[in-house]
């Protein structure tokens, strides 16, 4: 039997659509509407990619979009300097700066300028602090976790007591999600590069959350039949048979997964979209807040 396909992609789509109401409405009501500042940093082909889109969304639903494409060798101070100008801009209600930052910048310092309340990227030290600990509400969650863990809602997917397992643990993606999986009451379990025997940790996973950045690694016989699959990898592959040369696949072998998977996300079309539609709940949020409306 052949897995239900996570669409992520309308499942996005249907939640722009909700955005795009309420940022309609707030408009009717204030006359405001919700801004989103981007911060990119450098000439990352990827980087550069998503935040257009990112920018492209939110012209999609009515959320303003500020840009601001620095040099690569921008230097810390001045990049601490834009933070800080825009913390202080009451149209902005949200400031991302797309990650990873340049190497001679200090990351944590630059994340910990965010204004808390501005912190739509979640990745404040505070927010990822509070996202560590039981019953302390983080004013934002990153969004790509918030991503999955939305999937897995919108498609019925009963998180609680369940065995989840985890590949991979980044700042970014690996550890939030696990986080909010461990709050759902999965019984959790993360994996690593220093993992032993993989497939035999893999294969006791209900819900297998995968975000290691290693195209079609996690194969058909490594997972349990019925297992709910969330592919967070987003891998560009050599193939000459594509206008741009190569195509985008997975941390998951999709087509031998889907033959023993109950359900299973597609890359792309799957988590991608969802990390887009979840930083602009979070903008929305944001200015709901700022608003006082919640
Ligand atoms: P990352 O920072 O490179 O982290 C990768 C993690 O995977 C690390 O914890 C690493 O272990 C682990 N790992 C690497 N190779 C492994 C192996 N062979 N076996 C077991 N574990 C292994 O990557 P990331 O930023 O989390 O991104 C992961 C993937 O998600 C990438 O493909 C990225 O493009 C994608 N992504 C997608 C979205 C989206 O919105 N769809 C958003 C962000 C990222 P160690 O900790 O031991 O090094
Ligand atoms: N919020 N996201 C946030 N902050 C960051 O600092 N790095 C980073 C981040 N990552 C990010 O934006 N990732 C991302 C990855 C994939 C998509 C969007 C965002 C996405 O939409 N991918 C499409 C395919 C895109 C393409 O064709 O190139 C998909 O369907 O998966």
């Amino acid at each position: 039997m052949s897995a239900k396909i996570i669409d992520g992609k309308a499942i996005a789509a249907t939640i722009r659509g909700e955005i795009k109401a309420e940022v309609e409405a707030m408009k009717a009501q204030y006359n405001k509407v919700p801004g989103l500042a981007a911060v990119l940093v450098g000439e990352r082909r990827d980087s550069q990619t998503y935040v257009r889109m990112k920018k492209r969304a939110c012209a999609e639903v009515g959320i303003t979009s500020f840009g601001y494409d620095l040099p690569g060798d921008t230097s810390q101070e001045d990049l601490l300097e834009v933070v800080r100008e825009l913390n202080a801009n009451p149209d902005v209600h949200g400031i991302l700066v797309q990650l990873p930052l340049p190497d001679h910048i200090d990351e944590e310092e630059i994340l910990g300028a965010i204004s808390l309340e501005k912190d739509v990227d979640g990745f404040h030290p505070l927010n990822i602090g509070r996202l560590s600990m039981k019953r302390r509400d983080p004013l934002f969650v990153p969004c790509t976790p918030k991503g999955c863990i939305e999937l897995l809602d919108r498609t019925g997917v009963e998180i609680e007591g369940k065995r989840a397992v985890v590949l991979g643990r980044s700042n970014i993606v690996g550890l939030p999600v696990a986080m909010l999986l461990l709050h759902r009451n999965a019984t959790l379990t993360i994996c690593h590069s220093r993992t032993k025997d993989l497939p035999s940790v893999v294969r006791e996973a209900d819900i297998l959350v995968a975000a290691v950045g290693r195209p079609e690694m996690v194969r058909g016989d490594w997972v349990k039949p019925g297992v709910v699959v969330i592919d967070v990898g987003v891998n560009a592959v050599d193939d000459p048979t594509r206008e741009k040369g190569y195509r985008l696949v997975g941390d998951v072998a999709f087509d031998e997964v889907k033959e023993v998977a109950a359900a299973i996300t597609p890359v792309p079309g799957g988590v991608g979209p969802m990390t887009i539609a979840m930083l602009l709940r979070n903008t929305l949020d944001s200015a709901k807040r700022a608003l006082g409306m919640e």
